[in-house]
């Protein structure tokens, strides 16, 4: 097959020239071409047949075991000056960039098949949306990239179109960590993987393409690109809202996206867009509206069942690929958390015995399903329009210090919030777990240029608009001596329903230093076995410790120099002041 995009035709030619492939595959998207990637790959040992029975159409896929978490030291944004990717990035000279990877490339594809992937990152009919086309030797990136993306024919043919695209080149290389790098390239649009089969690292569309490359678009273009899930809630009297929100990769995004509400909420209905990114662009109203521009999940498995989230443990019963998860002596696919089955194999694949040490998934194994496969996906995921947004929330994993809820005082200062995300670092990427790292709009290992130029970016909006959605921060993994004071999962439709009737400007709030805190009262907890006294901690606002929490933000912002948009630090000393005066 060809194109009739002589860019990408003679492109896809250099590639090959460079890469020494036996075989060149043109993805069309389609169900049979999915499951032949399949029976291939059950064929190599790429993949393993789950129990048919009880998870029809489920695999299990065992990666390296050196190669299971995105590596972020060896994720590069090259922009020709350094100053343009910023302290929040690894930089290198594009020049010497493209040569190193030139090296790594040379005749990688000797003895595979390169395959060619056309993809739309969103809805194929909107204008919001933007194409790739991913070249890469992985058969499971592919089978990935089907459930992940809208790819194939029908991506191309919007290509053929409108021109211009994402150029991704990915290779697994030979998996040597020491020649392992996802370099992208802004100004050009290219993104450059070798090395790595894992999901952020190999799947292009996900963080390289739809964050990385579009956060850097969208700076051009005036959106947003963001790490963010999109959550549609309808009340009892038929209203809906839709919800964006950005958490640290592993704190619970795809939980909030697919939340089930508690017994209490009668009436209530909860549909996922997105679970993971959203782009957000405003119209002629000054109403930002969102796309989900991914297809499908590439989740979590830890902590998945059906008492704490239902949804994703109904999507993940069929037609489900599993990366790094255990066995069961039944040939099911099990993990911490899964409350039933008889564990005997570990996600390396050796046998192991049960026992309070024992680990059988890999803490960040991946289940990834097409969106569709969620009880509860909402068909406004395909509208080209996309939803309009009523809040943006940001959110991290503090054991202490931020409170349950709170709401900025206008959006200049949630822009503050939002840059002032800090979280306990999870296995989602390789590292010390638990530490707190500064994760700005959550978006540390995924802004494609200088944090002080993306801050500068969000605070433009209040110039553009007087009709923001209202920004929010939670904490839902505050902890006391007896652990986790909030019960999470449905039970956070309670915070978000405080959210929106302060978007509907229907209940008042007590006036804080760090912004608006709820009424104890005003946080519905019918039902909820939750003491006062912890209700009050969790809206506690402890004076000193925020002092201290500025100032090592502020200390943090000093990083940028003098890029830092001066109304970023215009909104910290109001509260600086604000805190020293209480
Ligand atoms: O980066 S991944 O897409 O692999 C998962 C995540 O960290 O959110
Ligand atoms: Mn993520």
């Amino acid at each position: 097959m060809s194109t009739s995009n002589t860019e990408l035709q003679s492109w896809v030619e250099e590639v090959s020239e460079m890469t020494k492939p036996d075989n060149i595959y043109w993805c069309n998207g389609s169900k049979e071409e999915y499951e032949e990637f399949i029976q291939q790959m059950l064929g190599t040992g790429d993949l393993m047949q789950l129990n048919e029975e009880t998870f029809p159409n489920c695999y299990l896929h065992r990666s390296d075991p050196s190669d299971v978490a995105r590596v972020e030291h060896l994720t590069f944004i090259c922009t020709e000056d350094s100053e343009d990717a910023g302290p929040n990035n690894n930089w290198m000279d594009p020049k010497e960039a493209h040569e190193k990877l030139d090296q790594l490339f040379e005749n990688c594809m000797e003895g595979r098949t390169m395959y060619v992937i056309p993809y739309c990152m969103g809805p194929i009919g909107s204008e919001l949306s933007r194409c790739g086309v991913e070249i890469t030797d992985s058969p499971y990136v592919v089978a990935n990239m089907y459930l992940m993306t809208r790819m194939g024919n029908e991506a191309l043919s919007r290509i053929e179109k409108e021109g211009g695209f994402v150029k991704g080149i990915h290779s697994t290389g030979d998996l040597d960590p020491d020649k392992r790098f996802i370099m992208h390239f802004p100004d050009e649009k290219v993104i450059r993987s070798i090395g790595s089969g894992y999901g952020g690292n190999a799947l292009l569309g996900k963080k390289c393409h739809a964050l990385r490359i579009a956060s850097y678009q969208a700076l051009e273009e005036k959106w947003l690109a963001e790490h963010m899930l999109i959550v549609e809630i309808e009340n009892p009297q038929g209203e809906i809202f839709n919800i964006a929100a950005a958490f640290p990769s592993a704190c619970g995004k795809t939980n909030l996206a697919m939340l089930i509400p508690p017994d209490e909420y009668k009436g209530w209905k909860v549909r996922t867009i997105g679970d993971d990114i959203a782009w957000l662009h405003m119209d002629d109203g000054g109403q930002i509206w969102a796309i989900n521009p991914e297809a499908g999940y590439f989740g979590v498995v830890p902590g998945t069942n059906e008492d704490d989230n239902e949804n994703a443990y109904k999507a993940i019963q069929s037609n489900a690929i599993f990366t790094n998860v255990g066995l069961t002596d039944n040939n099911e696919p099990w993990w911490e958390g899964r409350k039933d089955g008889n564990p005997v194999i570990d996600w390396k694949g050796d046998k192991i015995e049960q026992g309070e040490n024992a680990v059988f998934a890999h803490p960040n194994s991946r289940f990834t399903v097409s969106a569709k496969n969620n009880p509860k996906y909402s068909d406004l995921a395909d509208s080209s329009k996309g939803v309009p947004i009523s809040a943006i929330v940001f959110g991290g994993r503090r054991s202490e210090l931020a409170p349950l809820v709170y709401e900025s005082k206008d959006w200049n200062h949630g822009v503050l919030v939002g840059a002032s995300v800090g979280s306990e670092t999870t296995a989602a990427a390789i590292g010390e777990v638990g530490v707190i790292r500064r994760d700005p709009m959550a978006m540390k290992p995924f802004c494609g240029y200088n944090f002080a130029d993306y801050w500068t970016h969000w605070l433009s909006f209040s110039e553009r608009s007087d009709n923001l959605p209202k920004i929010f921060h939670v904490n839902w993994f505050r902890k006391n001596e007896n652990g986790f004071i909030w019960p999470g999962f449905g039970d956070n439709l309670r915070v978000l329903e405080w959210i929106l009737k302060r978007c509907n400007n229907e209940i008042d709030a007590q006036e804080t230093p760090i912004g608006f805190l709820p009424k104890t009262e005003d946080i519905n907890t019918s039902g909820l076995k939750i003491t006062d006294e912890a209700m009050e901690e969790l809206v506690l606002v402890d004076n000193q410790k925020w002092i201290d929490e500025m100032a090592g933000i502020r200390e943090y912002f000093e990083e940028y120099e003098e890029r830092l948009p001066e109304k970023l630090l215009e909104e910290h000393t109001k509260v600086i002041e604000a805190l020293n005066a209480e």
